[in-house]
């Protein structure tokens, strides 16, 4: 053989074989696991991934996703040119139409319902993606519409108000500095995998870990303590922890005398969740909940590592993780290195170390200057403390028309599937005057929209993103966009300048609009752009402990609030609670007990598969291959019963519907519980149900805790 074609055979990256390796990012999951690339590249197609070395988070690693990231971008699905809707929705007829064409009819639409129905009536959602988000909020306050919307409507605002309603500010695990670390489902080995190094090497110089999951997940087999309890117990495990930690004597008097509010009411509260009590509502051993309060306020300092979605999402996820957070208050281990450690957001929800004008970039209009947001009359705490509107009730608002209607709506990544009662989505879609999603993909979605636009990947464009390792990357480039596919960012600035809007910031592009958001940082995307693998920050800001002393908390009361002021205002008409008082899931054997007999086993959906990420990966042959079928855990002798064995096909069956899947016999789980991945088109867990029932502080769905039956099908 020749050398050449040898080394073509080996893909070395040389002049003799014309390959070069290009640095990029992973964005299939997004925004928090962002791991390098090195992509390789020849004639302008990529031939080869791995991952990259120097990036801080993923050292070198990709996982199945990433390394499937040739699937991802070159499959026969990606969208090339736009499309406009022939037939009629839901018929698949498209036509292939210019980009002049489809952004000049989206701007004609949106004006004319803009001076028929008002800017209100044109909401503006982003699905799981993130990198475009402060485009599309000033997008829609420019415009002068308060919906901007997105899939946080399902997850991380939640959890955000519930620290909110706690602490103020919310404040993130320092674990680096932690000797204990309370992992309150989370299960990063599958989720966020660039954060299990850093536990593991925590562990290694004595790192306690207190596990608290329903499922024996690698995070769990790290655990010093694994309380397993019951989905949507969270809260009354929590105050059974706080009643060990007071009884006991062993909370922070000088904190919670000094910078707390309800101390007296909350103690008295928690005497009725004992330990005994707590272990016939969670299931878990009165004894372990005793050893687990006892670690956790013994072992100082030590942090509470929450998630974005598995507490909220329940009917009573707020108050189950207020009572959660309450422990750090208990403890104080709030906002001090090696606790929850208040840090500035820098970009994309990351806490990267450096300051910029992100918020002010996305309220081109103050919230006074516009109308009501969707959902806000719902959900006041919401309105008060998110800056956006609520997703969850959109449908609601699409077909009830009250208190305004709305028209017309672009979806960057709009997948219906993400709603509880999916198919209560998708018909609210079809009632709308105007549709328009904007995909990667050729989605189910993307059906029913009246214009379909084409997005690229994240390889096929630049993209600002930043890592809480303190270091920064601006992407640039790998290959050129598929097609006529382009990239979401100058979709926006584009339909921007068609709709009129006099916004000259806007007008300069992406990167002049980055460049203005960074300001404060000293970082500009020209220097940037000098290191295509990214770099470490130049001057970190310093983070100090403790800055409630001088400043106190941004709560009503200027105190870490066991008893919540703002909740207390809507106690006469919402009915919240001001303690964070534990009630059981909306649907359970214990609130709906003949329910419950027809329906005897808990639903708990979205328990994150490491190989897919949400409808991302489905398709990928690689990907797919690992668990080719929709599958639902069920634990050995639950299935017994049933006389179902592995890889039967059974139907899971609620009030609501029914679908068929594989049955996956596995201890992981515990019985009574069945457990099952969201977001597949021929199995929708969320069809299966209803779509209010969610919590009513957030407006968050019940995903993982409704009932259900199993039969053999
Ligand atoms: N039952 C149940 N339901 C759940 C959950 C659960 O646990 N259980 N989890 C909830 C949570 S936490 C979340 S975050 C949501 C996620 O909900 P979704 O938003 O539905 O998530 P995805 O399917 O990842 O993404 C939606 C679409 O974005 C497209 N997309 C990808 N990249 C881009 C891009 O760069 N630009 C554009 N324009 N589009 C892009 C994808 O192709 C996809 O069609 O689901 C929620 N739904
Ligand atoms: N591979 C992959 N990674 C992802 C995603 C993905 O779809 N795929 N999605 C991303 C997104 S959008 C999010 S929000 C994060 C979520 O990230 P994580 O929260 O880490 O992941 P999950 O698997 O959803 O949930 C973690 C654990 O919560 C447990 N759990 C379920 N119900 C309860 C409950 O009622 N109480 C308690 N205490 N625990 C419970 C589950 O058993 C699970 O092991 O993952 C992100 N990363
Ligand atoms: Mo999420």
């Amino acid at each position: 053989m020749k050398d050449v074609e040898k080394l073509l055979r080996g893909k070395i990256p040389c002049p003799e074989t014309g390959i070069e390796v290009r640095k990029s990012i992973c964005t299939i999951c997004d925004p928090l696991t962002q791991c390098g690339l090195d992509l390789y590249v020849k004639d302008g197609k990529i031939i080869k991934v791995e991952g990259s070395k120097e990036n801080p988070y993923s050292n070198g690693t990709l996982c199945s996703k990433g390394a499937a990231t040739r699937q991802y971008v070159y499959h026969t699905d990606r969208l090339k040119t736009p499309l406009k809707r022939v037939g009629p929705r839901g018929s698949g007829n498209y036509e292939a139409i210019s980009w002049d064409e489809a952004l000049n009819t989206i701007a004609e639409k949106f004006k004319q319902i803009k001076q028929d129905h008002g800017p209100e009536s044109v909401a503006f959602f982003s699905g799981y993606s993130k990198w475009f988000r402060p485009f599309l909020h000033r997008l829609a306050h420019a415009f002068g519409s308060p919906n901007y919307l997105t899939e946080s409507s399902t997850c991380y605002q939640a959890m955000g108000m519930a620290q909110k309603l706690v602490f103020g500010l919310p404040g993130g695990p320092d674990i680096k500095n932690a000797k204990c670390l309370l992992i309150w489902s989370a299960n990063p080995f599958h989720s966020n995998t660039g954060n299990v190094l850093p536990i593991l090497k925590a562990k290694e110089k004595g790192l306690k870990i207190i596990c608290v999951d329903p499922r024996h997940t690698p995070t769990a087999a790290q655990a010093d303590i694994h309380l397993q309890l019951k989905p949507g117990t969270d809260g009354a495990l929590a105050l059974a922890m706080a009643n060990v930690i007071i009884n006991e004597e062993l909370y922070d008097f000088d904190f919670v005398n000094n910078y707390t509010y309800g101390f007296k009411e909350y103690k008295e509260y928690v005497q009725e969740f004992t330990p005994e009590k707590a272990e016939e509502i969670t299931g878990v051993a009165a004894r372990k909940i005793r050893d687990a309060a006892r670690l956790y306020a013994g072992t100082k300092p030590g942090c509470i590592m929450p998630s974005a979605s598995p507490v909220v999402h329940h009917t009573n996820g707020v108050q189950n993780y207020r009572a959660v957070f309450s422990l750090a208050g208990l403890t104080g281990n709030y906002d001090v290195y090696g606790g929850n450690l208040v840090q500035p957001m820098s970009f994309l929800y990351i806490t990267g170390g450096f300051l910029t004008r992100a918020d002010e970039f996305v309220h081109p209009k103050t919230w006074d200057e516009l109308p009501p947001r969707v959902g806000e009359d719902r959900f006041p705490v919401w309105r008060e403390l998110v800056d956006e509107a609520q997703s969850i009730h959109l449908p609601f608002q699409i077909q009830s028309g009250k208190p305004y209607p709305i028209k017309a709506l672009i979806g960057f990544g709009l997948n219906y599937r993400m709603w509880p009662d999916s198919n209560f989505m998708r018909e609210s879609l079809e009632k709308l005057d105007f549709f328009v999603n904007v995909d990667l993909f050729r989605t189910d979605s993307c059906q029913y929209a009246d214009i379909i636009l084409p997005a690229c990947s994240s390889v096929e464009r630049s993209e600002l993103r930043c890592y809480a390792q303190r270091y920064v990357i601006y992407t640039q480039p790998v290959i050129e966009p598929l097609g006529e596919s382009r990239d979401d960012a100058s979709i926006i600035t584009d339909l921007a300048e068609r709709l009129g809007l006099d916004d000259p910031l806007f007008r300069q592009g992406y990167e002049a609009c980055l460049d203005w958001i960074l300001e404060p940082s000293g970082l500009k995307i020209e220097e940037l752009k000098k290191h295509p693998g990214g770099m470490p920050l130049p001057q970190p800001l310093k983070i100090a402990e403790k800055k409630y002393s001088q400043k106190g908390f941004a709560t009503p009361s200027g105190k870490l609030e066991f008893v919540s002021t703002r909740l207390q205002k809507y106690k006469e008409t919402f009915g919240y609670e001001a303690l964070p008082a534990y009630n059981h899931p909306k649907h359970s054997a214990a609130e709906t007990p003949e329910l419950a007999e027809e329906y005897p086993f808990i639903l708990n959906t979205g328990s994150r598969l490491p190989m897919y990420v949400h409808t991302r990966t489905f398709r990928l042959p690689w990907t797919r291959s690992l668990r080719p079928q929709a599958a639902a855990d069920i634990y050995p002798s639950d299935a017994e019963k049933l006389g179902i064995k592995q890889n039967d096909d059974l139907k899971i069956v609620t009030p609501k519907g029914s679908i068929r899947v594989k049955a996956n016999l596995t201890k992981i789980g515990q019985p009574g519980v069945i457990y099952m991945y969201h977001g597949y088109s021929e199995a929708d867990v969320n069809g299966l149900l209803e779509a209010d029932y969610y919590d009513p502080i957030s407006g968050f769905p019940g995903f993982k805790s409704f009932l259900c039956k199993i039969e053999k099908a």
